[in-house]
């Protein structure tokens, strides 16, 4: 892979030899779907969030923005002082951008409709989940954003925006993670190809430091909470135990990491290989994750790295949502993983490729 930022501090010598988020997005312009001087401003607008989340999540500690705010969010799932301040700065960058005219947020009950008189000359819609994995923020382990743009219809009306905007994964224009690890990284796609940008803190800048990134299609990493296989088919623990046998010929075998964040998790499976998994449970007969903010961004990019995103019987992007907080069965990663996966789980265990 290679690296465009150098190991020199940031320079204005050395920042002449990389690139930045806001160049490689005006240089690509012509490349993205939609070529528009709007759609790069909603980029922009998003990566702007993110440095302030970013600001936030690094002061956690200090400031006292850690811990529960004693609120429930749609989900029932306590609300974090972070999860709040992330959707604040997402929508209120997304309002003032004007770019985006509809958001739906993990954070938020509804979708809510940026343009204050139903006035949709703005084309993006935007799904978000502003703080991914935010129980963490109390450990100091990494968290995420992730973010799904869609274009709207030109000739709809505020009453229809729902139904218009539900589609499927396949129709998304845009999508990324921040990555809020030991570094801060944006990555993203627009269909051509999966670029990733590293925040330099020195010059407040996301640098171009992981162009054209594709999965390894190695069996390295299996991440699940193997915590609930009480709970998993016989099918899918028919699976693991493959997973976890050696490779007869070379003795290789896989490994288990799980942070509890799905942008951590599949970050690094996007860069060594793997398969991230959150399954169908008794207590969870669709899994738990979101499809609009998490499964479909993240399937989106997974393809456009060579890798595979799946329910386990079908392909994620097809699927037709039916609401904004849906959630979905979700094996994603390296091509050939996830194709093992859907053998097993489609009693088609004759038919596991060979994964080195
Ligand atoms: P939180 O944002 O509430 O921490 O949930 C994060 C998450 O949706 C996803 O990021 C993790 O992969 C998953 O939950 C972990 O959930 P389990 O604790 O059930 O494994």
């Amino acid at each position: 892979m290679s690296h465009a930022l150098s190991d020199a501090p940031a320079s204005s010598g050395a920042l002449a030899s990389v690139m930045t988020l806001e160049q490689f997005i005006l240089d690509r312009r012509d490349r993205f779907p939609q070529s528009t001087r709007a759609f790069a401003r909603l980029l922009r607008d998003v990566s702007v969030a993110a440095k302030i989340i970013n600001h936030n999540i690094r002061r956690a500690g200090i400031l006292d923005v850690m811990g529960k705010t004693g609120t429930v969010n749609v989900q029932d799932e306590k609300q974090k002082k972070l999860d709040e301040i992330a959707d604040r700065e997402l929508e209120r960058a997304l309002r003032r951008g004007g770019e985006c005219c509809l958001i739906g947020s993990e954070e938020q009950p509804e979708t809510v409709s940026l343009s204050p008189h139903g006035n949709f000359q703005e084309r993006f819609a935007v799904f978000f989940d502003p703080l991914d994995g935010s129980s963490n923020t109390d450990v100091n382990a990494s968290v995420g954003t992730i973010f799904s743009v869609y274009t709207l219809p030109e000739d709809i009306d505020e009453e229809d925006s729902l139904d218009v905007t539900l589609r499927p994964g396949a129709e998304q224009v845009a999508a990324g993670y921040v990555a809020y690890g030991s570094s801060t990284m944006f990555v993203f796609t627009t269909g051509n190809g999966v670029n990733g940008f590293t925040l330099d803190p020195g010059i407040g800048e996301f640098l171009l430091t992981h162009p054209d990134l594709q999965i390894p299609q190695e069996r390295a990493m299996y991440s699940i909470n193997e915590a609930d296989i009480e709970d998993f088919s016989p099918k899918l623990r028919a699976f693991l135990q493959w997973l976890k046998t050696k490779d007869p010929d070379t003795g290789a075998r896989i490994r288990a990491r799980y942070i509890g964040s799905f942008v951590s998790d599949f970050h690094r499976n996007l860069l060594t290989g793997g398969l991230y998994m959150y399954p169908a449970r008794t207590n969870y007969p669709n899994g738990k994750l979101r499809l609009m903010y998490e499964a479909n961004p993240m399937a989106f990019l997974v393809e456009q790295a060579g890798g595979r995103a799946s329910t386990g019987h079908q392909r994620v992007l097809d699927l037709q949502p039916e609401g904004v907080h849906q959630r979905t069965p979700l094996f994603i990663g390296s091509a050939p993983l996830v194709e093992a996966a859907e053998a097993y789980l489609q009693d088609r265990e004759e038919e596991v490729p060979r994964v080195a």
